[in-house]
């Protein structure tokens, strides 16, 4: 057996997508038990992989971790949560590796050779948990079991895989429309516009600002006919308003979160006093999630969930109590102490522990208080969303990412690492986050291309580009009052740089799209550290190079005013280096160490050993792409595959087998190289440009005619 489950009294079982498998009675490997905690002593040479989205390395050893939905949007390498749980952990030895998945909806500590460098610690809040783990004879084996236990990840439309901008202030009709124009009139490739709370009226759901956007259906339906969808976001909490129908429903049907009297539960985000809608109420859930057809009748293609950890700004018991404090403190002599405690009663104000420890949840007739439940808030809250919208129209691929989320979301939608800055670590932490993502499920992900928070700078925002084109989600977002982040926002040069990485993007698509339908139909990594596929002792040490699909390994300039990288090649490849789809050079080098220069214009990835790297074209959305001829790049010692995935990338009809596959074969028979090609389905394709890059060797040239 692969999988053995054990489990610890869990008091509800919430999350819908791990598989029904035996739960067994006997000991448990490798762990024992250290004060009441689940222990595991470390050999010298553990890696521990997974924990998704969090800081430090991808390698998560020697801090500790805990599983706790957060909306901080300080990501410093001294936190122990940002916004998702993701309990899986996969431990790598010399002689035994294997995958460890706590399922809980409560707090967890993981504390990963923090207290003890020599042990990890996990401490499940309450104790009631199930515990899975998992073998495989390698790496990829164990990942690839537990995404099978926890079912396959989400597909969003292949739109989605086209460049996107946002940035929260874009206030009105006028200014959306000007920024698509921009696009267009520079053409810069784009597919999606984001609508951020400003489109609605007074941050309520489901409703739109008609002063600011008169017009929402014709902008819709004007910038989806030139190939820009806009993205709204929709937020966790329903305001308190008299005569919005929303609020008024849930209040009547009982669907909000209650207090200990029972009353449904007031928070304050955005639009000031709030209730949460019960997520974890089947029926609550259904009702939020048959809302989103208000937007999706206008038109909407694609929706963001936000502040579902949830973020609360405050409650009423939590503003009362720092009242409280002011009056108390009136007229005083107010020392360190009494000055601090004023000052806490209102910095402390957000996210408190009180808060979450005060209201509840109704799961389906069984009574259960919020912070024992926390992490599966916004996980359900995405699911709410998917499940309505598949009610909506059940073969149609809906873009649809959240910012909170836990282990077994991943298959109602994508997320996107929420408010990070623009700062190079930032850049740095999207690299390291991107495998430990995708070994929790996240496939559709990516974080706020340029930095959320603080002011960009060009070499950053080229350098950020340089990596996001690879990544699923390729979104340029800012927040209001920081520098402005469009690519033309920066100047000719930098905007023309900007440009020529998009097109890039937009040639990458083929192979992008293929890697990622096969790692979510295969449940497989799209981006792995490179010790899943090279086991030198060095391969296991590295942290800022990793692997992209079958053929590529990325080693993106992260540093500032860096003018290239060292970078370590555990077999021979084929380096690629980039200004634009037209600009391109290749390099065959071997096994090695090197320092690689790559001017700010330019980056560089490199194709591995017999493999194939395929390169389409540019549009100016990704529906015009026409890609009847494509570019194959092999670097070819004895024998090259590639099996190109691709669909009608908007419904649902690839799960019954409704797709094209075009698989490449490309050998090197003593000199004479043959190229075999078998098309299953119908393709676009008519003609694959081929080159032959051979080690020692002059390129030769092949075309492939359909
Ligand atoms: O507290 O809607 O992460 O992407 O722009 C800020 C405004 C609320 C947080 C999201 C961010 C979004 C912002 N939201």
């Amino acid at each position: 057996m692969k999988i053995r489950k054990f489990s610890f009294g869990k008091i509800v079982d919430c999350n819908s997508v791990i598989k029904d498998i035996k739960t067994e009675n006997g000991e448990i490997p490798y762990f024992f038990n250290e004060n009441g905690k689940l222990t595991l002593k470390f050999k010298k040479e553990d890696l521990v992989y997974g924990l998704g989205e969090n800081v430090r390395g991808i390698n998560k050893r020697g801090w500790i971790f805990e599983s706790y939905c957060s909306d901080d949007p300080n990501h410093a390498q001294d936190k122990r949560s940002l916004y998702g749980a993701h309990n899986f952990l996969i431990i790598h030895g010399v002689d035994r590796s294997f995958g460890v998945l706590i399922d809980t909806p409560a707090k967890v500590k993981f504390d990963v050779g923090y207290s003890n460098n020599e042990k990890l610690y996990i401490d499940v809040e309450g104790n009631n948990y199930d515990l899975y783990i998992i073998d495989g004879d390698n790496l990829n084996d164990i990942s690839r079991e537990f995404r099978a236990l926890i079912g396959e990840s989400y597909v969003p439309p292949k739109w989605a895989f086209g460049y996107q901008q946002s940035r929260w202030s874009y206030k009105d009709e006028e200014e959306v429309r000007t920024i698509g124009d921009k696009f267009r009139d520079k053409n810069i490739p784009i597919d999606c516009i984001y609508l951020d709370i400003d489109y609605m009226e007074r941050f309520k759901n489901f409703t739109v600002n008609r002063e600011a956007f008169p017009n929402f259906e014709d902008m819709v339906s004007d910038m989806k006919k030139d190939g820009i969808r806009l993205i709204p976001i929709i937020d966790a909490g329903v305001k308190i308003e008299e005569g919005y129908d929303i609020y008024e429903e849930g209040v009547e049907k009982g669907y909000y979160c209650k207090d200990k009297d029972g009353k449904p539960f007031v928070a304050a985000v955005w639009p000031g006093r709030v209730h949460f809608p019960d997520f974890l109420n089947s029926e609550a859930r259904l009702w939020f999630g048959k809302k989103y057809k208000w937007l999706v009748d206008k038109g909407i293609d694609g929706f963001w969930n936000d502040m579902n950890e949830p973020a609360i700004f405050y409650s009423e018991e939590g503003l009362k109590k720092a009242y409280e404090k002011v009056e108390e403190s009136k007229n005083k002599n107010l020392d360190i102490y009494s000055f601090f405690a004023l000052k806490d009663a209102f910095t402390g104000l957000s996210n408190s522990q009180a808060d979450y420890n005060s209201f509840y949840h109704n799961m389906d007739g069984n009574i259960i208080k919020h912070n024992d439940v926390h992490n599966l808030f916004g996980h359900n809250m995405t699911r709410s969303a998917a499940e309505g919208l598949e009610s909506i129209d059940s073969n149609k691929r809906f873009l649809l990412f959240s910012r909170a989320s836990s282990i077994g979301m991943h298959r109602y939608g994508g997320i996107w690492t929420g408010d990070n800055t623009s700062l190079w670590e930032h850049l740095e932490m999207n690299v390291k986050m991107m495998p430990n993502l995708n070994m929790c499920g996240y496939l559709y992900t990516g974080a706020d291309t340029g930095g959320f928070g603080g002011n960009c700078t060009e070499d950053l925002m080229k350098r950020w580009f340089q990596f996001s084109i690879f990544t699923p989600l390729f979104r340029n977002h800012s927040a209001m009052g920081t520098r402005k982040q469009e690519p033309f926002a920066f100047g000719e040069e930098t905007e023309g740089t900007l440009k020529k990485f998009i097109e890039f993007r937009y040639g990458f698509i083929p192979y992008l799209y293929s890697e990622y339908m096969k790692a979510s139909i295969n449940n497989e990594l799209m981006f792995k550290p490179l010790s899943f596929d090279y086991n030198d002792e060095i391969s296991r040490g590295v942290e800022d190079q990793i692997l992209l699909g079958d053929s590529l390994m990325l080693a993106p300039i992260i540093k500032q005013n860096a003018k290239g990288r060292y970078v370590y090649l555990p077999e021979d490849m084929l380096m690629v280096k980039a200004k634009s789809l037209d600009e391109i050079n290749y390099e065959v080098m071997t096994k090695g160490h090197y320092y690689i220069e790559a001017d700010i214009d330019e980056f560089i990835f490199f194709i591995r050993k017999d493999k194939i790297l395929i390169l389409g074209d540019s549009a100016k959305n990704v529906e015009s792409i026409k890609n009847e001829e494509l570019d194959v790049t092999v670097f070819l010692e004895d024998r090259a595959n590639y099996m190109l995935y691709d669909d009608d990338g908007k419904s649902k009809e690839y799960i019954k087998g409704i797709y094209n596959n075009i698989n490449i074969e490309i050998k090197n028979e003593d000199g004479d190289i043959n190229v075999n090609c078998e098309v299953k389905g119908q393709t676009n394709v008519k003609k694959l440009n081929i080159t032959v890059i051979l080690k020692d060797k002059d390129n030769i040239k092949k075309c492939y005619k359909f």
